[in-house]
């Protein structure tokens, strides 16, 4: 049988308004962009994929206009003419030819797997597997910048189904007013909300001590990443310390750091990303020795919209310790959407898409009118 071939692929680059601006320790984002790769084959498949990271250069080494022009330069050349079914091959080819560019090789892997299920008639999780549950809850991110309009849109999202469990973003303040309106919060909320801040490796070890006992005791329920994405020794110090878990997110980006942070025992949590590790396939590899170590996985976004969210639902769908849900609310972040079908958000979950493939499909003419230019 001849092989089926990769023909063309292509990439642009669309940005999307958010609904509100964003506060990050190290970003304030008023939208979103997001690298949109389409994948051709000779058997006249399309797979598309995503690559996205957050407020340009400042959260990750990657940046849209970097990722874009490494898969159109790099990436583009060595997969022409290659099998387009053996993406085993071709993500080691690629691996070999390219260091890093983790961001790009997600995108690159997504299109793959999307053809490849299409091909095959199914849904991309079944290429793992098949998913463990159809829904996946989906925590709000409370990050406006102010507490009050926070309390309000986490009382008018528990009152809507959509969600019930909050993230609030801090490290950028001073200690002490991240403390105050964390526990404002809480307080508002009640007992039985749960609440996690994550600090984005603001903190020095010093702070943290101090500010996660506080936080500890406000009844916070999950710290993620308090201190700089190296400092392992000091992450595995803070997980022993505290009760309250630990989460690691930037710590945790390959397969290999996930190996040396159990090791550590440094992380009582990893927040796992498609972006981070290069792919679907690596998040598998992570969630193995997660299960091994016995620490509890999170399905964490690089707010991504419809095709990277979908993409990472369909893989954080066939985890068996997905203890503490996901985080998949990016395309909600976002003003407009440039797939036909957006998805369904309810019962405090995401409904993972029955189609074939990603069960997504991108509307031209809504990239036409948010594609750079
Ligand atoms: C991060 O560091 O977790 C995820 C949700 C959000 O609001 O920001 C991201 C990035
Ligand atoms: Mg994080």
């Amino acid at each position: 049988m001849s092989k089926i071939k990769i023909t063309r692929i292509e990439t642009f680059i669309v940005d999307l308004p958010t609904i509100r601006p964003h506060h990050l320790s190290m970003a304030v984002m008023r939208n979103q962009s997001m690298v949109i790769i389409r994948l051709f084959s000779s058997d006249g498949i399309e797979g598309i994929g995503e690559a996205t990271t957050i407020g340009g250069i400042s959260y990750a080494d990657e940046f849209p206009e970097g990722i874009k022009l490494a898969v159109d330069t790099y990436f583009t050349p060595l997969l022409l003419n290659q099998d387009s079914t053996n993406i085993n091959f071709l993500m080691k080819l690629l691996d070999k030819n390219i260091s890093g560019n983790n961001f790009a090789k997600s995108g690159i892997e997504t299109a793959l797997l999307d053809a490849h299920s299409k091909r095959l008639g199914v849904p991309l999780h079944n290429l793992f597997g098949g998913a463990i549950s159809e829904n996946l809850p989906v925590l709000w991110t409370l990050a406006s910048g102010d507490t009050d309009k926070d309390i309000e849109e986490a009382k008018k999202s528990i009152s809507d189904k959509k969600h019930q469990v909050f993230k609030l973003k801090i490290g950028s303040k001073k200690p002490e007013e991240d403390i105050k309106h964390v526990a404002a919060i809480k307080n508002a909320l009640g007992a039985d909300i749960k609440i996690t801040v994550d600090v984005n490796q603001a903190w020095s070890e010093q702070v943290a001590k101090r500010a996660i006992q506080k936080l500890q005791d406000a009844g916070v329920d999950l710290i993620e990443q308090p201190l700089a994405k190296h400092n392992f020794e000091g992450l595995a110090r803070l997980t022993s310390y505290f009760e309250v878990p630990i989460m690691a997110d930037e710590a945790v980006a390959t397969v290999q750091d996930a190996f040396k942070l159990a090791k550590l025992n440094a992380a009582s949590v990893f927040a796992l990303k498609i972006s981070k590790s290069g792919g679907l396939t690596n998040i598998a590899r992570q969630a193995a020795i997660a299960q091994g170590a016995g620490i509890s996985l999170y399905g964490g976004t690089m707010l991504e919209g419809t095709i990277g969210t979908v993409a990472s639902a369909h893989i954080f769908s066939t985890l068996t310790n997905l203890d503490w849900g996901t985080e998949l609310f990016g395309p909600l972040l976002l003003t407009d959407d440039i797939v036909k079908k957006p998805i369904t958000y309810q019962n405090f979950s995401l409904e993972i898409p029955k189609g074939i493939g990603l069960g997504v499909e991108l509307d031209m003419n809504q990239v036409e009118k948010y594609k750079r230019k």
